[in-house]
């Protein structure tokens, strides 16, 4: 008996947001082809959505779009949500900003390829700031390099979030594990713990050995695969 299917490509790109946090809580679930639904059934579903990934969760017979709504909803159903107000809602901010940086590394995705002054521009000013945003946000909530989390002391969707950005990031491009770790040492030392979870290195052993260092797909990856240095 499943309890969610997600429908999404085999891809970790931001797939891997949602299968991260369905591994970490241990629930059952299959992914399916994005293309079972994505673009022909998009309007006829419940909940109607424009893109992948749709999660489908089976009690409720339901469908999420929107990789934000998605982890918020999940995270409300495992109590992976900081209690507080100001970090409940940056939780949320958290999952947004991730949202944002993949907008933003795959030139709005791919809407232009990258060259090689446009990529050097973005790497060191927006790419290094989103970094530090986030470094700074874990510090002020106790995050250090060995131990913590992005919010407070237990694990939330947050983290789950932060990974599934930077872990799946500098694993497809490890020249970019620099940039974390110079920018955000913290961030580095979390994403490498969360991978280390055992449900989800599971996970991320076997997407690993099959996809290899496979981020988003199609021209934009190799786009910035021409990049890298
Ligand atoms: N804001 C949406 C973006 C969804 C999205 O752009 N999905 C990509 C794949 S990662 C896609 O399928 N785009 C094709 C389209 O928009 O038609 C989310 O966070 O889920």
């Amino acid at each position: 008996m499943l309890d969610y299917k997600l429908y999404y490509w085999d891809l970790p790109f931001r797939g891997n947001f949602i299968q991260l946090f369905l591994e970490e809580v241990g629930a059952r679930y299959e992914r399916c082809e994005a293309g079972d639904l994505y673009p022909k059934q998009r309007l006829t579903i419940r909940n109607p959505g424009m893109a992948p990934p749709y999660l489908y969760e089976c009690k409720s017979k339901t469908y999420y779009a929107q990789m934000p709504a998605i982890l918020m909803h999940l995270a409300r159903e495992y109590d992976y949500l900081p209690q507080k107000a100001e970090t409940h809602t940056l939780a949320l901010k958290s999952i947004l900003d991730c949202n944002d940086v993949l907008m933003e590394i795959t030139n709005f995705y791919g809407m232009t390829m990258w060259d090689r002054e446009s990529w050097k521009q973005f790497r060191s000013s927006r790419l290094a700031d989103w970094m530090q945003i986030f470094e700074k946000t874990g510090s002020k909530h106790g995050l250090k390099g060995d131990s913590g989390f992005l919010l407070g002391d237990t694990i939330s969707v947050a983290d789950i979030a932060v990974t599934a950005l930077f872990g799946t990031l500098t694993h497809a491009f490890p020249t970019l594990g620099r940039d974390l770790r110079t920018h955000a040492p913290q961030v580095a030392g979390l994403c490498q713990r969360v991978e280390s979870r055992k449900s989800i290195k599971a996970f991320l052993d076997k997407q690993r050995s099959t996809l290899g260092n496979t981020y988003c797909g199609g021209q934009i990856e190799a786009s910035l695969r021409q990049m890298m240095d």
